[in-house]
């Protein structure tokens, strides 16, 4: 050990810098020196002044930054207190920012608890991840109003080139970036033009997206892209892949010159889309690739798509396949998710048309629950596919062509009738000549698929509340694939409880905890987290919990009080979490929140005004 003091000692004289920096809106980037006494006024100041591993530390208020944060160094970036920190360009006059804060060809970053708010202009960015390098992590943090144009959901933008995004992660060279996180943010109100709320694009190898609230965009959620030429990387690693969206909601993702998913993957490969709510948006999941495979890249596919709940979205729940003729998705499972009553036609952020189309009608034109197009190679099963009256469940439309397309065990109803659900319409389907429409029973005559079918309603809890858990009665209980399949269908649910119980999975999303429904209280076996608090109560915008012990793995529910689950979410070893309440779909009233680990439990009520 002694003889590596000397080289500690090198290191500690040869950085220029603080280990501490300390900024705060009363600082002082002339006379200040960056410590808490006598701190920066700028972030960009505390940024620069730090040393490469530093932590700066920025306290409550409004920051009008003169220029972008620019992080080229292990850095994290942190709010101290429990004031708000905005970051705010509103006086920076339209397009003057290109990005809010960039992280640029380096490692080890964390950016935590700081809102970003109101870069407007064409181009505009929240954050962006940019070059190679790895562990970078934002969390905790919130996007408002990053756009092409301010506070306007239901403008159509000029052109193609009309492009922003609220976070942009993107691999723009032979080396990837890796170890990417995005956990528990906020992204709202951002007029993305052609482009999406959270961008993951090019050489990215190896990312989470966890916990995130996405909504009122004016295109797509989330998307994860390759072959894009734009972003500079070599076409064989030109595609974002082995990563894992878990856990976020997304809803009114709506464009209006495009049918927008509230998740799209996009030509990536081998990505995990697990327990994500999508509703209101254009689409609900999308899984395609529109651009061509370049040179030396993998056609697009190997995804699992599972315990997704996926309900009320404008054209359709899903696409699976592209609309690129001779790029169909290859090697997808898609597996307990719960699709309900899309295809609503309805005007969701104002916007009445797409491409000069009424939504009403684009919905019927291309819309169902689930909607294939040009795929080769999909497992489509333990799905709950509930259409609204006179719409269709499953679809397949001319001009497309379905491959090596699997599915069974999966359940299928709509509202008022069950028959002529399923609309093969002039379609190539798995080579045989099936076209037309046909209920579940003439769609397996003719195509031998989904012989284990199960038809009529699920049961679920009350959908009219958007509760879709399984009632005991539920004719969706226990009627998946006798064959489970843990990596298929996930070892836990979208409730992060165990997926299978009673001795065989449940259709749909959600699995019923044999005598133990979910909504009710755990077996308490011991008292955890016994320094346990919540503050502030009541409240309005986040709800902080403090666990007053480090928790390996927990699951935070918030139920109103007829016991609708409003929100869940899955903390692991966290002596803390900050939760965002703001899109919760009870505005206001008295809510339980629970916090279940090792199935003891501590319940709180709050009241959220
Ligand atoms: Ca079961």
């Amino acid at each position: 050990m002694k003889k590596i003091i000397p080289s500690l000692l090198f290191v500690f004289f040869a950085c220029t810098g603080y280990s501490q920096v300390y900024v705060a809106v009363t600082g002082n980037d002339v006379t200040g020196t960056g410590t808490s006494a006598n701190p920066y006024k700028t972030i960009v100041k505390g940024v620069q002044a730090a040393a490469a591993g530093a932590t700066v530390y920025v306290s409550g208020g409004t920051y009008n930054e003169v220029s972008e944060i620019y992080i080229s160094k292990a850095l994290t970036l942190q709010k101290t207190g429990s004031t708000e920190v905005i970051v705010n360009a509103s006086g920076r006059g339209t397009g003057s920012f290109k990005y809010m804060v960039g992280i640029v060809n380096t490692s080890n970053v964390t950016i935590d608890g700081i809102t970003f708010a109101n870069n407007i202009g064409n181009g505009s960015k929240g954050a962006w991840v940019l070059g190679s390098g790895s562990n970078i992590t934002i969390k905790n943090c919130s996007f408002e109003n990053i756009g092409w144009v301010s506070n306007n959901l239901s403008s159509i933008p000029p052109n193609s080139g009309t492009v922003t995004n609220a976070i942009k992660v993107e691999g723009n060279s032979a080396t990837a970036l890796t170890n990417i996180t995005l956990l528990d943010n906020n992204v709202e109100n951002c007029a993305t033009g052609w482009g999406e709320a959270v961008t993951i694009t090019g050489n990215v190898n190896g990312f989470l997206v966890d916990g995130n609230m996405i909504y009122d965009i004016a295109n797509i959620g989330i998307v994860v892209a390759g072959n894009y030429t734009s972003t500079g990387a070599p076409s064989n690693v030109n595609q974002a892949r082995n990563g894992t969206l878990i856990g976020n909601e997304v809803h009114h993702c709506m464009s209006a010159v495009a049918n927008s998913a509230g998740i799209y993957l996009d030509g990536a490969i081998n990505i995990r889309v697990e327990k994500n709510e999508v509703y209101q948006s254009g689409v609900g999941i999308s899984v395609g690739g529109e651009q061509p495979t370049g040179v030396g890249a993998t056609t697009p596919g190997g995804h699992v798509i599972n315990n997704n709940l996926i309900y009320n979205n404008v054209i359709a729940g899903a696409y699976f396949g592209t609309n690129l003729a001779g790029n169909a998705i290859q090697n997808t499972k898609i597996f307990n998710n719960t699709f309900y009553k899309n295809r609503t036609g309805a005007v969701v952020n104002g916007v009445t048309t797409i491409n000069g189309v009424a939504v009403g009608t684009a919905a019927d034109n291309f819309g169902g629950e689930v909607h294939l197009q040009n795929i080769n190679g999909a497992t489509f099963k333990n799905n709950i596919v509930y259409a609204s009256n006179n719409k269709k469940a499953l679809v397949a439309l001319s001009g497309y062509s379905v491959a090596s397309y699997a599915s069974d065990y999966n359940l299928y109803y709509r509202d008022g009738s069950t028959t002529f659900i399923i609309d093969l319409t002039g379609t190539s389907f798995n080579g045989s000549s099936a076209t037309g429409s046909y209920s579940p029973a003439q769609f397996t005559t003719q195509t031998t698929l989904d012989a284990n079918a199960a038809v009529g309603a699920p049961g679920f809890v009350n959908a009219g509340s958007f509760d879709f858990a399984l009632t005991s009665s539920a004719l969706a209980k226990n009627k998946g694939d006798v064959t489970y399949d843990s990596n298929a269908s996930g070892t836990t649910d979208r409730d992060y409880s165990t997926r299978k119980r009673d001795g065989r999975v449940d259709i749909g999303c959600y699995e019923i905890q044999s005598g133990a429904f979910r909504t009710a209280t755990p077996k308490e076996e011991e008292v955890i987290l016994p320094a346990f608090s919540i503050y502030p109560n009541p409240a309005s915008d986040f709800v902080n919990i403090n666990f007053g012990k480090q928790v390996a793995d927990a699951v935070i529910r918030i139920t109103d009080v007829n016991g609708r689950l409003l929100m869940v979410k899955n903390v692991k070893s966290a002596t803390f979490e900050r939760i965002d309440i703001r899109s919760l779909k009870a505005a206001t009233g008295l809510v339980t929140v629970t916090i279940v680990e090792n199935r003891s439990s501590n319940s709180f009520k709050v009241l959220i005004r």
